[in-house]
């Protein structure tokens, strides 16, 4: 069975491949699972149909025979959880694989979005200048940490697996910023991710929604 993911059918992010629909495709990708993609308007997402799939109106959604999924961490663990070679077979690295996941979305990325927000929303507001540096040390402070904890190694625990593929595609926000420049072992981390054959066929498959060309 051939899942369907759901699209920018014009993400704002231009074919930087920083939409949530990503790391879905990545997942896919890593695991060798074919999938098709529907493209959706702004408009089209907030209509019932697209409502019936996910409540918040928004992308990425999968939907695989009679399950539909929403929210991208949970479309990329039940990848994980389906297929071989994103999460180890041993229960305890299973579950720190788990935690990488759930650090990545709920513990790194808050104050990358906070960033956005403030950049792309807020700069005409009279305290954007104050609000600015606060935000950039939020994130510092975990990049810091996370950097601390990355040391040398190539992957957060040991292999690669979902949760290095999602703490990647989180820090890859920061593409734009100067923020993850101070932290080499980070720079280096999220190449090895966008390094990675997988990785590159699904940059290529969003990249060619944007620009019209079906990718090589
Ligand atoms: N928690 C949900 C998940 O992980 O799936 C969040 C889903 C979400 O934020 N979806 C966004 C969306 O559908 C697209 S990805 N927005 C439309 C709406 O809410 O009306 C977020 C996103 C958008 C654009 C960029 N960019 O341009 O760089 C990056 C990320």
């Amino acid at each position: 069975m051939i899942p369907i993911i759901t699209a920018f059918e014009q993400s704002p992010d231009r074919g930087q491949g920083l939409a949530r629909d990503m790391p879905v495709r990545w997942a896919l990708e890593e695991v060798g699972q074919p999938y098709e993609v529907r493209l959706v308007s702004f408009s089209a997402m907030k209509e019932a149909a697209h409502r019936a799939l996910h409540p918040f109106g928004q992308i990425p959604t999968y939907e695989a025979g009679d399950l539909a999924l929403f929210e991208s961490g949970a479309i990329v663990f039940h990848i994980a959880e389906c297929h071989v070679g994103l999460l180890p077979q041993d229960t305890n690295a299973r579950s720190r694989a788990i935690m990488w996941m759930f650090a990545a979305l709920s513990t790194v990325e808050p104050p990358i979005v906070q960033l956005e927000i403030a950049t792309y929303l807020e700069r005409d507001q009279t305290w954007y200048e104050q609000r600015l540096p606060m935000v950039e040390d939020s994130i510092r402070s975990r990049l810091a940490e996370l950097s601390d904890r990355l040391g040398g190694t190539d992957w957060l625990d040991d292999v690669f697996s979902a949760g290095d593929l999602l703490m990647v595609q989180v820090l890859r926000r920061l593409s734009g910023s100067s923020l993850i420049k101070e932290y080499p072992n980070l720079c280096a981390y999220v190449a090895r991710g966008e390094a990675r054959p997988a990785f590159k066929r699904a940059f290529e498959a969003q990249l060619a929604v944007f620009t019209g060309k079906s990718p090589d």
